[in-house]
């Protein structure tokens, strides 16, 4: 139980929480990059997209569903936004549970690092 967001999950430590259900769960980031920056990570620790089985890559599917929807109540779907995965040491990914960013409500950079 070190993973901080197996923290958020289990409501050990705070968080902004969105939305939640059964499967995933959706919270403000700690150190917004944009005026809307969220995550929406699976409740079960999955440590990144490499460990996702084939039997819960429909998990993707409902994590993306789930940030279209709070995309939409944050009122940044009609301006537009960025959903991104940071995957392992070279791909960004500090936090090692698996979690899609949000980003959105200003002007993002067109190139991607
Ligand atoms: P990444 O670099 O893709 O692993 O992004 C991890 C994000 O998680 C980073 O933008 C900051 C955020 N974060 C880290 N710890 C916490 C926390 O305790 N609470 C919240 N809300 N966000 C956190």
């Amino acid at each position: 139980m070190d993973c901080i967001f197996c923290q958020i999950v289990a409501g050990k430590i705070p968080a902004d929480i969105l939305y939640q259900d059964e499967e995933v769960i959706a919270f403000r980031d700690i150190n917004p990059l944009a005026p809307v920056h969220l995550l929406v990570i699976p409740r079960k620790h999955i440590p990144s997209p490499v460990q996702l089985s084939e039997a819960e890559s429909s998990l993707m599917g409902k994590m993306v569903n789930t940030a279209n929807q709070l995309a939409k109540k944050e009122d940044i779907a009609e301006s537009g936004y960025r959903l991104v995965i940071n995957c392992g040491q070279q791909g960004g990914q500090g936090v090692p549970h698996l979690h899609m960013h949000l980003l959105g409500g200003r002007q993002l950079s067109a190139t991607l690092g």
